[in-house]
């Protein structure tokens, strides 16, 4: 376990070459919006959920690996207030509120959730730190390349850059841990009831290996992928905004009443309960123990039953999913590709959150020879995620592309061009150093 390291602060690092042109366009767009120099920079990856969804915010583990897609800022202090630009002009417009302290304010007069929002979600939850004379003012310039909406959390990489880059510019190191925590609970001022999995991935991610994340308390362990196996993205190009719509928060709400149905009838102290996690551990059972007991406590309510059902089975195969890649088997990544297979049915038929485009997708990519595929993030729209091998992929990428291209008619080419690639873990989020 890694519980010294997620202890840890955050890296201050000097860009490499790569990251260097990045970081000097942002620049170019900072100094033309604000007319100064940013004094640092802030990098915050997205993530691919190899298995393990919606399984979180039921208090079960999961299984992701940061990607090389990101969220930059260019960030300095100002006088007063909060400045935003994103590099996207047309996409994002720019946001301007004269006082940092009273931008929250803007989070409760309107439902719809645009863009800025989820940054002023992470400057409400760095106000939970900061001490009010220490916050004068914050100039921001944003740009992110993770696909949006799309299941690979780049509202969280909004989020945790805002905390990030508040937290830094007004002097206070926290751990990587009580960052991810910390804009956890930020988020949820957008409006979704979402559990820990994106900001734990993106403070705590580390190069090379995916990671086991376990909550309450918060703990994570690396997950070394078999070397031969490759993930492949796949993006199904239908979008999703989770806050826009009411589906997330009715999944929580679905997982909320099963556990309390199930305590009501099983246990004396049965209010205290809040999750499926909860409920497991005042039974005292196992997974599949619990998931007989909702079976014959659920009768009536067979939409709960059904939640349940996908929740304690998917949360039994990231268990396995773990053991499997700790394993030395022979058929190690014809398991893991079953399981893979096995939580999209189960996230399909029974959690109701997949889209004809992803399930077309899914279909696609066994087709063309993948072990294993499945939606990731949250669903109802967003990517696929495939296991293939080394000696594969090339013509698999080329393969799936094809396919796409004939049954995507409608979306523009160059879309579906960038729409399939290939995945491997990268690091957790950064703080740079101006030159
Ligand atoms: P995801 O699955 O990617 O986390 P969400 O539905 O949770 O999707 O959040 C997507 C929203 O996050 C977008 O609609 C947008 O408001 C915001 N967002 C994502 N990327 C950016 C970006 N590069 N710049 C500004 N806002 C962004
Ligand atoms: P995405 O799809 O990235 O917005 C959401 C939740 C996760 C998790 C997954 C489903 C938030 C911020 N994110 O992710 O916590 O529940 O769905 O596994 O709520
Ligand atoms: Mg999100």
């Amino acid at each position: 376990m890694n519980k010294c390291e997620d202890m840890e602060a955050v890296e201050i690092l000097k860009p490499d070459d790569i990251l260097s042109n990045r970081l000097d366009k942002l620049t170019k767009h900072f100094v033309s919006r604000f007319n100064n120099k940013p004094q640092f920079f802030t990098r915050v990856p997205g993530r691919v959920n190899l298995i393990g969804d919606h399984v979180d915010y039921c208090g079960f583990p999961v299984c992701p690996m940061a990607i090389e897609q990101d969220v930059l800022l260019a960030v300095g202090k100002a006088d007063s207030g909060l400045h935003l630009t994103n590099l996207e002009t047309e996409k994002y417009s720019d946001y301007d509120c004269d006082s940092l302290i009273n931008c929250g304010e803007v989070l409760t007069k309107s439902k719809e959730p645009h863009w800025y929002k989820y940054f002023i979600c992470g400057v409400v939850g760095a106000l939970e730190e900061i001490t009010e004379d220490k916050c004068q003012g914050i100039n921001v310039a944003v740009w992110g390349n993770i696909p949006p909406a799309s299941g690979l959390s780049s509202s969280s990489a909004v989020v945790s850059s805002a905390v990030l880059a508040m937290t830094h510019a007004f002097g206070y190191t926290m751990s990587k841990k009580d960052l991810a925590l910390l804009s956890a609970r930020a988020e949820r001022h957008i409006g979704t009831e979402g559990g820990a999995m994106d900001q734990a991935i993106a403070f705590l991610a580390k190069p090379g290996a995916a990671k086991l994340i376990e909550f309450n308390p918060l703990r994570t362990t690396d997950v070394k992928l078999p070397v031969d196996a490759v993930f492949v993205i796949a993006n199904s190009l239908a979008e999703c905004n989770k806050a826009a719509t009411s589906e997330f928060n009715t999944r929580v709400r679905e997982c909320k009443s099963a556990a309390q149905i199930i305590a009501k009838e099983k246990l004396e102290k049965w209010d205290a309960v809040k999750t499926i996690g909860e409920l497991q551990k005042e039974l005292g059972t196992s997974l599949p123990e619990t998931l007989e007991i909702a079976k014959k406590v659920l009768l009536e309510y067979p939409t709960l039953y059904k939640r349940i059902k996908h929740v304690l089975s998917e949360a039994e195969r990231v268990l396995e999913f773990k053991s499997i890649c700790q394993s030395s088997d022979d058929d190690q990544l014809t398991r893991l590709g079953k399981l893979m297979n096995e939580s999209h049915e189960s996230l399909r038929d029974l959690y109701q959150c997949s889209h004809k485009s992803v399930d077309l997708l899914v279909e696609m990519a066994l087709e063309c020879g993948a072990l294993g595929a499945r939606i990731t993030g949250a669903g109802w729209g967003g990517c696929v995620v495939a296991l293939t091998t080394k000696d594969k992929v090339e013509s698999f990428v080329n393969d799936l592309k094809q396919r796409q291209r004939t049954f995507n008619g409608g979306v523009r080419a160059n879309s579906v061009e960038n729409a399939i690639f290939i995945t491997e873990p990268r690091a957790g989020a950064a703080i740079y150093e101006t030159r």
